[in-house]
């Protein structure tokens, strides 16, 4: 009997290499372990977790023997760690190996939006540039002012290339970091105010919901845009959506939203946004390291050697 649990949507080929390495039972959600056999449910000591459902310690009381959950992803918001804490279960994500790719997004998000992309290119394939003329003036990007919300890992990747587009940096993040001479904000605010482009990289979870208040988008003023590559939880959304429809900032880039992957249809319909369906870390060999990782430690639990990447 297995005792490793593949839980999550997994594409096929990380699915066949956890089946291989691990023999490992796959399920598509947390919802279906209650209906597991309780003989393979208690034989259950690792468990690979992709998706964003809650998995907390309801879930865990049905896997008695769990010691592991090894999460697809470096955001382990869905995660109840306290709970793992609380039964001696170890979690692990996957930092680092994702840090290029969504910082890559984050940029062309605010590339995109910024130049005005999408009716620019609009005009190309509806032949309006040849009967209509060239496409309307919009913003010099390079040599501007820029924020960066919460100074980890990808923050840190995002901020290095807004220094290659000769930005302005500053940052907020819960202590001042070591960095180039980047403007450090004890107060969310004081950054918002400061910059003209936010880019939103703090970490998911309860401690930052709504981090990104009503108040900060405020202080960005008409000329600010909000790009975040983190989780939709981290902004008032519903602020984000009344700033944006009523011209009280300029615009977003937005790779993830509140109940995704459903989206607020008040987005839809929005000229001064560019949308994206949480794909920051979604290439071929990022996500293929992030399951590489995760297959190594939940291979390291079984193993009993040190885990590679443990949050708790
Ligand atoms: C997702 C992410 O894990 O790493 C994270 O925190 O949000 C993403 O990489 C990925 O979309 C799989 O759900």
């Amino acid at each position: 009997m297995t005792s490793t649990l593949a839980i999550g949507n997994y594409n096929p080929t990380d699915r066949a290499a956890l089946v291989d390495a691990f023999d490992a039972h796959v399920i598509a959600g947390p919802d279906e372990i209650a209906a597991l056999d309780q003989g393979l449910r208690e034989g259950i000591t690792a468990v690979a977790y992709a998706g964003h459902h809650a998995f907390g310690g309801d879930q865990m009381d049905l896997l008695p023997q769990l010691k592991v959950v090894a999460n697809y992803g470096v955001g382990y918001d869905a995660i109840d760690v306290s709970a793992a804490n609380a039964r001696g279960i170890k979690v692990t994500n996957t930092p680092n190996v994702l840090n290029d790719d969504v910082a890559d997004l984050a940029i062309a998000m605010w590339l995109v939006q910024g130049r005005e992309m999408r009716a620019a290119e609009e005009r190309v394939r509806s032949g309006a540039w040849a009967k209509e003329g060239p496409a309307p003036l919009n913003r010099k990007l390079s040599g501007g002012t820029a924020g960066i919300m919460g100074m980890g890992r990808i923050g840190r990747d995002i901020a290095d290339r807004l220094a290659a587009f000769k930005m302005d940096i500053h940052y907020h993040a819960r202590s001042e970091k070591e960095t180039p001479g980047w403007m450090y904000h004890a107060d969310p605010v004081a950054l918002a105010k400061a910059v003209d482009f936010m880019f939103v990289a703090l970490v998911g979870g309860p401690e930052t919901e709504n981090y990104v208040s009503k108040e900060v988008i405020a202080a960005l003023g008409t000329r600010g845009v909000v790009i975040n590559i983190s989780r939709g939880s981290v902004i008032d959304e519903e602020a984000l959506l009344d700033a944006l429809e009523s011209g009280a900032i300029a615009g977003a880039g937005l790779d993830v939203f509140v109940g995704e992957p459903k989206v607020n249809p008040r987005f839809l319909t929005l000229e001064n946004v560019a949308l994206q369906p949480h794909q920051g870390s979604g290439t071929v060999q990022t996500r293929a390291a992030m399951a590489q990782l995760q297959r190594d430690n939940v291979a390291a639990q079984l193993a009993g050697t040190d885990l590679l990447t443990p949050v708790n």
